[in-house]
């Protein structure tokens, strides 16, 4: 079906893909052989994941059993997955067990640009009763987000009980508190705000749970930046008499922002050191949780802070970064990654009422009407339109990545390799659960193609299954996992393979 939408998103890549293939001659060969042992990380089944804001909750027909457009859409990013319930809405909820429970007061707070302003609204039992239906129809886990920011420790036992109850074997952990190293701008004195200030109220919080709610555990502290809060909180944590039990350690990740930010552009998004910084905040991360015993889950993160930006988010470029973003947490022992998203109006709020993207939109002189084609939030995963929900090409490459879920990965050099060739691509390897072994190849250079011959082994044989993640351009609105018709076989254990610039592929053997 080629919507109005669809049309637009083939109309403006055509253009582009003109543009683009001009310097698309060069073609590098590299040669990388596949190692036997599965010595990486595992990756769990669920580690592709989405994340919401908690406002979402406002309107219980959303997360139900009933909207089943958005129950198709989780079920074709991933067959298991974990739905987070956080973003900066969620310092605004309250909880409502009764219909006549009267609104709590709030405390003070300050309003300042990008985030949001003190408009609370309701959880009720009645949305929680409904998420409960909408995970066991997706057979999706959750990460479920109680308020720090405006909460008390008695409000949020109250409501963790009752999530509890609901969600049962569904419910993966408790968060409490959402980017918390950011609550001196408009929650907390910037005096005395500290990881250690945070700790002590997080633990009020998590302790007042777990009375009421024995089993709970916890992941924390959902950093929007500040990994250093991971490596403070992790060298305390032993000094601390009887502590909830904290089964992961989170924080969140923007490559840049927000959409008025030039430097935020597809070739910044897309380059090596982008990576290499990812790289290294997951050591850090990393390391602070085996201290805990815990494994690191990116909790809330996309492109472009601040809802994202058309043309960066909304594009195939978008598809490439998330494949290759996940594959690297995976392999840097992440438990799983959430992409941040929903409707445009709960991200608006989230961010003080408006999408800076939009404006950039209309300066550039788009319509209402062509504006309105463009997904809102930019960044989102699955985007709304009218009652229709659609994947959108960075859930494209979530879904890439997430074909390695539940399979080993194999410690590889592939990605040094094929930079050192001279191509901005990069590799990952894994066993996966069935036995075959299985590669995945990004190449994300705009204007170089690649040939690489795979060696499984001398002893490997058997057919070959390619898919492809392609699009005409990387900045297209569209995003397509093609299966290849035919299947080669192995020889000598070897195959080659042919990637061209801005595309995706993997290749199953054995
Ligand atoms: C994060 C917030 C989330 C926002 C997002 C954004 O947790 O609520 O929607 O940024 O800026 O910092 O897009």
């Amino acid at each position: 079906m080629l919507t109005r939408r669809r049309f637009l998103a083939t109309a403006a890549g055509t253009v582009a893909a003109a543009r683009l293939h001009v310097h698309a001659q060069s073609k590098v060969r590299v040669a990388l052989s596949i190692p036997r042992e599965a010595t990486g990380p595992h990756m769990p089944v669920d580690f592709v994941g989405l994340s919401y804001e908690v406002q979402q909750l406002a309107d219980p027909s959303f997360f139900s059993a009933q909207n089943s457009g958005l129950i198709r859409e989780f079920q074709a990013l991933s067959s298991a997955g974990v739905l987070r319930l956080g973003g900066n809405t969620s310092e605004f909820g309250y909880w409502k067990p009764k219909p006549d429970s009267r609104e709590p007061e709030h405390p003070q707070v300050r309003e300042v640009v990008g985030e949001p302003k003190a408009q609370y609204y309701a959880v009720t039992p009645e949305a929680v009763r409904n998420l409960a239906e909408f995970l066991q129809a997706t057979r999706w886990n959750c990460i479920y987000g109680i308020g720090m920011g405006t909460n008390t420790p008695a409000r949020a036992a109250e409501e963790a009980v009752f999530v509890a109850e609901r969600l049962g074997d569904r419910l993966h952990y408790f968060q409490i508190g959402n980017e918390a190293d950011l609550f001196d701008r408009h929650l907390r004195d910037p005096k005395t705000w500290s990881a250690k200030t945070y700790l002590e109220e997080w633990l009020a919080l998590a302790r007042a749970i777990a009375v009421r709610v024995p089993a709970a555990k916890f992941g924390m502290p959902d950093v929007a930046g500040a990994v250093s809060w991971l490596t403070e909180i992790a060298d305390q944590w032993p000094s601390i008499q009887a502590p909830p039990r904290v089964t992961t350690l989170t924080h969140h990740y923007y490559f840049g922002g927000p959409a008025t930010n030039p430097e935020v552009n597809i070739p910044n998004l897309l380059k090596p050191a982008t990576m290499q910084k990812v790289r290294n905040t997951a050591n850090i991360a990393s390391a602070a949780a085996s201290k805990m015993s815990a494994r690191v889950r990116m909790t809330e993160g996309n492109t472009c802070y601040r809802g994202g930006k058309p043309g960066v988010s909304d594009v195939f470029a978008a598809a490439l970064w998330s494949a290759d973003y996940s594959l690297l947490l995976a392999s840097s022992d992440y438990s799983g990654v959430n992409l941040h998203g929903g409707t445009g109006k709960s991200v608006a709020n989230s961010v003080g009422g408006f999408l800076p993207g939009d404006a950039l939109l209309e300066a550039k002189g788009e319509t209402a009407e062509q504006i309105a084609a463009h997904p809102h939030p930019f960044y989102t995963p699955i985007a709304t339109f009218g009652s229709d929900y659609l994947l959108e090409p960075v859930a494209y490459g979530l879904k890439f990545a997430g074909s390695f879920s539940g399979g080993t990965l194999l410690k590889t050099d592939f990605s040094t390799k094929l930079q050192d060739a001279g191509v901005n691509a990069t590799a990952y390897a894994a066993k996966l659960p069935g036995g075959h072994t299985s590669v995945i190849i990004l190449n994300k250079d705009a204007a170089a193609d690649l040939e690489v011959e795979l060696d499984f082994g001398r002893d490997a044989r058997g057919v070959v299954h390619t898919e492809t993640l392609h699009a005409p351009a990387l900045d297209s609105r569209e995003a397509y996992i093609t299966t290849s018709a035919k299947a080669e076989s192995l020889k000598q254990g070897k195959c080659t393979v042919t990637v061209p610039h801005a595309t995706g592929l993997r290749v199953t053997a054995g």
